[in-house]
């Protein structure tokens, strides 16, 4: 287990400037050169390479440097004809992660009729056990993930009335651990990635109330580090991504001000690469799409319009695609 050994205080420096074209350069050209090492490498997880590039562009307002028609061809190629389910690339086994990654996708195209979405909630559906969780494939893991997975497609595609929602909330409430966090199963450590998909899961589900929030809020505070960035978990290293989980989760139940914003702004913006754009998960390392995506939702999420559309917490897509679909997540407020 990495102990936070390094992390300083890095002094507000605001002289840091956002490299906007760098990052939307980066994005754009990502697996242009498909014999690239880290992008063959990462074919496990195209589509959710997809949803990452497609969600920071978008945000970016720079979606149409992508080839729309290319993408949703991929999708299709996808859906499994058996299950209705949808895997990260061909030839592999549909998973709820990234048929979740493919919706996300096609409600920013609005273009969900391209595939049979009946079969996709009939797969969803299909994985959801006696106790009101939900498997995330055939194999049978259960995992909080696949839960907010679940009833988070369903919203999209109107389907909500086709699962057991109250059995579903029961089975993420006992994932609660006396910490006020949530952990992947019962018992499981408390996390701030799954803290994310059980906050966010209960806003779909309108739950909210289920919540201690400031027993929750509280232990997400304390992911701040000296650097001012995040952590997912006491004695871990900060990282990028849980700018997104956990800020998130402050939104959703209306507590973002509780961290020091220009603290976290400043550590995200450490973390860029000056020279080709992109996001990193610790000042100094190599950059990727998924920290990308999720330093650039933080800083929309930190209140950088003038750069950014605004995200929705819950869903992490822009806001006005929810709005387009008339999706109304619960949201607190303080
Ligand atoms: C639509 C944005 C969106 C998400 C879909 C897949 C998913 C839902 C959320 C992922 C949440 C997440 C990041 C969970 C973390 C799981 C976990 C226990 C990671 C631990 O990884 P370590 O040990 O990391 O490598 P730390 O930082 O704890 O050292």
């Amino acid at each position: 287990m990495a102990r936070i050994v390094n992390d300083v205080d890095i002094s507000v420096d605001s002289s840091q400037e956002l490299h906007l074209q760098k990052h939307i350069d980066y994005i754009a050209n990502h697996g242009k050169d498909q014999n690239d090492f880290e992008y063959c490498m990462t074919e496990f997880l195209r589509m959710s390479g997809i949803y990452w590039g497609v969600t920071s562009l978008d945000l970016m307002d720079k979606v149409n440097l992508l080839n729309k028609a290319e993408i949703i061809d991929f999708i299709k190629k996808c859906q499994c004809p058996v299950t209705g389910g949808i895997s990260p690339c061909v030839g592999h086994d549909p998973h709820i992660l990234y048929t979740l990654s493919a919706i996300q996708i096609l409600c920013t195209y609005d273009s969900l009729d391209e595939i049979d979405i009946e079969a996709v909630a009939r797969y969803v559906t299909s994985l959801q056990q006696s106790d009101g969780s939900f498997f995330g494939d055939k194999w049978g893991e259960v995992d909080t993930r696949f839960s907010f997975c679940a009833v988070a497609v369903m919203t999209l595609l109107k389907k909500m009335h086709l699962i057991n929602v109250s059995k579903a909330v029961d089975f993420v409430m006992s994932c609660c651990n006396a910490d006020g966090g949530f952990g992947s199963k019962p018992m499981a450590e408390s996390h701030a990635g799954l803290i994310y998909c059980c906050v966010g899961f209960l806003s779909v589900t309108h739950e909210l109330h289920r919540l201690d929030c400031d027993k929750l809020a509280w232990w997400l505070c304390e992911r701040q580090l000296p650097s001012g960035g995040l952590n997912g978990r006491p004695e871990k290293l900060p990282d990028v991504c849980y700018s997104w989980w956990v800020l998130a989760s402050l939104a959703i139940m209306g507590r973002l001000h509780w961290i020091s914003s220009e603290k976290l702004k400043n550590f995200i913006l450490s973390c860029q690469d000056n020279e080709t754009g992109g996001f990193s998960d610790r000042t100094g390392n190599l950059p990727d799409i998924f920290h990308t995506q999720f330093g650039l939702g933080a800083l929309s999420l930190l209140g950088d319009h003038t750069n950014f559309k605004k995200m929705n917490p819950t869903f992490c897509m822009p806001q006005y695609i929810l709005d387009r679909l008339e999706i109304k997540p619960q949201v607190l407020c303080l």
